[in-house]
C-alpha cells in the first residue's frame, strides 16, 4: 500500500519526526518558518494530511482551493481557534487536536505565572540582572500572599481542573468556577469548588482569576474593560488560554491605572507581536507561549497526532476528532 503523504508545518520533537518519517511519506518544514498563505494552500492541494500548529493561520482563504487533497488536519495542540471551523466543515475535512497530554504542564505554567505575578518575581529578576539590587530591606518588592486566597477559574475543562487541583491541594486556595455547561458535582467536589452562573458573578469575588476557556470568536474580548472593572483593585489576572480572550488595550489601561493588582500572560492577541504599551507595564509578567513546552508534553502531543492519523487512515473515527 502507498503511504499517505503528510506535511508537518513546523519542527517537532525528533522522536516523533522519526516515527512520522517511518510511517508516512512525510515532508518536514526544516526551516521551521511558518508557511505563508499561498504555501499553505498548496499544501491543502498536495498532501493527504496537513499537521499544523497554532502559528498556522488557517483562515477561510487557505481553504479556497477547490477540492483539497488533504482530508485531515492533525493539529498539534489542544486549541484550534486558528483553524476556520466553517471552511473545514464545508469541505468535509476531519480536524483532530491533542487534549489531555498537555493539561498538567499547562496548569503548571498557569501556577508559575500566578506565583510570579503575586510575588513580583519578574520585577525581582529584572532588578537583579540589571545590577539594581541594593540589598535586603523590609519594604523591598513586597508582594501578595497566594496561599488560602480565592481563585476564580473561567473554563473548567481539563486544564482548568488541573489548575484547581494544584491551587486547592497545594496552596489551600478556595476555588470558584465559571463554565459554559454545568460541571458535575463530583468534579467540583475534588477541589471543594463552587460553580457560579456567570463571569460577572465570579470576578468581584476573586483574588486571582485564571483563564482556561477556548479562544475563537465566541470568547473574543470576554475580558474587556467592563469585566476588568468588576475585578477587585488588588486582584490578578492570569491567561494561559488564548490571547484574543482579553482586550489587551483595556488590560493595558487597567495595569497602567492600577485598577487591578497585576496580570500574567503566556498568550497574546496577534502573538508574537506585543504592544509597546503592554511592554511598559511593570505589574505584568509575560512568557512566550510556554504552556505545553516540556519534553514530555511535546512528545506526547506528537504521538497523539500519530494516533489520530493511524485511526483516520485505517477508516476509524479518530479519538480526538473536533471537526
Ligand atoms: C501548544 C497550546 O504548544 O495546545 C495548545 O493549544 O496553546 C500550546 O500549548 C500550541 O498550541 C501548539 O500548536
Amino acid at each position: 500500500m502507498v503511504k499517505p503523504s503528510v506535511l508537518v508545518t513546523r519542527r517537532w520533537p525528533a522522536a516523533v519526526e522519526a516515527q512520522l518519517a517511518e510511517t508516512y511519506n512525510a515532508t518536514f518544514n526544516t526551516s521551521d518558518v511558518p508557511l505563508a498563505t499561498p504555501e499553505m494552500r498548496d499544501a491543502m492541494r498536495k498532501y493527504d494530511a496537513v499537521l499544523p500548529t497554532v502559528t498556522d493561520k488557517l483562515n477561510s482563504e487557505v481553504f479556497e482551493v477547490g477540492k483539497p487533497q488533504a482530508k485531515i488536519l492533525g493539529n498539534y495542540g489542544v486549541g484550534f481557534s486558528h483553524i476556520c471551523e466553517r471552511s473545514a466543515r464545508d469541505l468535509g475535512m476531519t480536524v483532530t487536536n491533542t487534549p489531555d497530554v498537555l493539561s498538567e504542564c499547562t496548569a503548571d505554567i498557569a501556577m508559575t505565572l500566578m506565583l510570579m505575578v503575586a510575588r513580583r518575581a519578574g520585577e525581582g529578576e529584572r532588578e537583579v540582572r540589571d545590577g539594581r539590587w541594593t540589598g535586603w530591606r523590609p519594604t523591598h518588592l513586597v508582594g501578595t500572599k497566594v496561599s488560602g486566597k480565592k481563585l476564580g477559574i473561567i473554563g473548567f475543562g481539563r486544564i482548568g481542573q488541573e489548575m484547581a487541583k494544584r491551587a486547592h491541594h497545594g496552596f489551600g486556595m478556595e476555588i470558584l468556577v465559571q463554565n459554559r455547561s454545568t460541571v458535575a458535582p463530583e468534579i467540583l467536589a475534588q477541589c471543594n469548588a463552587t460553580q457560579v452562573d456567570s463571569v460577572e458573578d465570579l470576578l468581584p469575588q476573586c483574588d486571582f482569576v485564571s483563564l482556561h476557556c477556548p479562544g475563537g470568536s465566541a470568547n473574543r474580548h470576554l475580558i474587556n474593560s467592563a469585566m476588568l472593572d468588576l475585578m477587585k483593585p488588588d486582584a490578578f489576572l492570569i491567561n494561559t488560554a488564548r490571547g484574543e480572550v482579553i482586550d489587551e488595550f483595556a488590560l493595558t489601561q487597567a495595569l497602567m491605572f492600577e485598577t487591578i493588582g497585576g496580570a500574567a500572560l503566556d498568550v497574546f492577541d496577534g502573538e508574537p507581536r506585543i504592544s509597546p504599551e503592554l511592554m511598559q507595564c511593570d505589574n505584568l509578567v509575560m512568557l512566550p507561549h510556554l504552556g505545553s513546552a516540556t519534553r514530555e508534553a511535546r512528545e506526547a502531543m506528537g504521538f497523539r497526532v500519530l494516533d489520530n492519523l493511524a485511526d483516520f487512515f485505517a477508516g476509524r473515527d479518530p479519538r480526538d476528532r473536533v471537526i
